[in-house]
């Protein structure tokens, strides 16, 4: 048997096993705190709106939050003062766009979106992803702002840049909704980690790293330090192993695993964290470190939710 049947065979064993249960629909869950912004994805989807449009709508949310220092306006700069943006987005169809190491645009995730749906290609970069922004209508802002530029002067002091302990910075918006018809989408937005070298692009914006949808089966997005997720390439992994019957929970913790147990792993100085979503609307959710949590919009009920670690003490 070719692994493609084999495949195939997983998957409709698994899609068997899928039994809708319609009063947990819709669903939405994300990375870190963030009600506001999964509120209005789920107000979204109670307005039949598609999960597509949840999740661009609910992190715009945060990349507008121009207190949030990690995501959007207001994001903390690299090395030099520019802060630049990664995002992704991907659909039920399995369609994907994304752009990368992106100045002057707020809204990173609508302009994903854009390359996904008005572009041939899957990722723009830099200066051909910002030109491409004002060509669709978005408008040119400087994205640092006051609070950021402080703090980015303070950090000059002593320009200590120590990225693997870097672990409060870490609140990328990773978002996963499967709407009332049971379309997954999701999305992921960041302004990556601060103070990192110019042109450093993180997970967030690389389509199987940062964020996986695959509509018969599930999705997953990262949080945490970029490079260790891209090296296990993470969602596709949790995605993967969901299909192979795991629970959203299971693989989460696998996929962390995977990380620690790498040989010379130095896990315990940095964090990463995974949520998950599957098909029948189960979630789930673990990292390294502790302090992870996610938000969930499930059943009229929008609460965060503490993650488990693997380090406990
Ligand atoms: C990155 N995963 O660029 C992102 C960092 C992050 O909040 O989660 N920042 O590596």
């Amino acid at each position: 048997m070719g692994l493609g049947i084999a495949n195939d065979a997983l998957s409709n064993v698994h899609k068997q096993k899928i039994n809708l249960k319609e009063d947990t629909l819709p669903v939405v869950v994300a990375t870190w705190d963030v009600k506001k912004a999964t509120k209005k994805a789920w107000e979204a989807m109670q307005n039949h709106e598609s999960s597509l449009d949840a999740i661009e709508k609910g992190c715009m949310v945060e990349e507008a939050n121009e207190k949030g220092q990690s995501v959007g306006k207001g994001g903390l700069p690299d090395r030099d003062g520019n802060v630049t943006l990664d995002a992704c987005i991907m659909n039920s169809k399995g369609d994907c766009g994304s752009v990368v190491f992106l100045k002057n645009i707020k809204h990173a995730i609508s302009l994903a979106r854009k390359v996904m749906e008005d572009t041939p290609h899957v990722m723009l970069s830099g200066i051909g992803a910002e030109e491409f922004g004002y060509s669709m209508g978005f408008v040119k802002e400087d994205l640092l702002t006051e609070a950021s530029k402080k703090a980015w002067n303070k950090w000059k002091k002593t320009s200590k840049y120590d990225p693997i302990i870097n672990i409060e910075n870490h609140d990328t918006i990773g978002m996963l909704a499967i709407d009332s018809s049971g379309n997954i989408s999701g999305g992921c937005t960041t302004s990556g980690l601060a103070y990192k070298m110019h042109g450093r692009v993180g997970d967030s914006p690389i389509i199987g790293s940062g964020l996986y949808v695959d509509n018969g089966i599930g999705g997953a997005v990262a949080t945490g330090l970029g490079e260790e997720v891209v090296k296990t390439v993470g969602s596709f992994l949790i995605v993967e192993l969901m299909r192979q019957g795991h629970s959203p929970q299971k693989a989460c913790e696998i996929a962390i695993k995977r990380i620690v147990y790498k040989p010379n792993s130095n896990y315990k100085n940095f964090q990463v964290g995974y949520i998950a979503l599957n098909k029948n609307g189960d979630v789930g959710c673990y990292s390294i470190q502790k302090g992870f949590s996610m938000t969930k919009y499930q059943s009229n009920k929008n609460v965060n939710i503490k993650s488990d670690s693997y380090i406990i003490s």
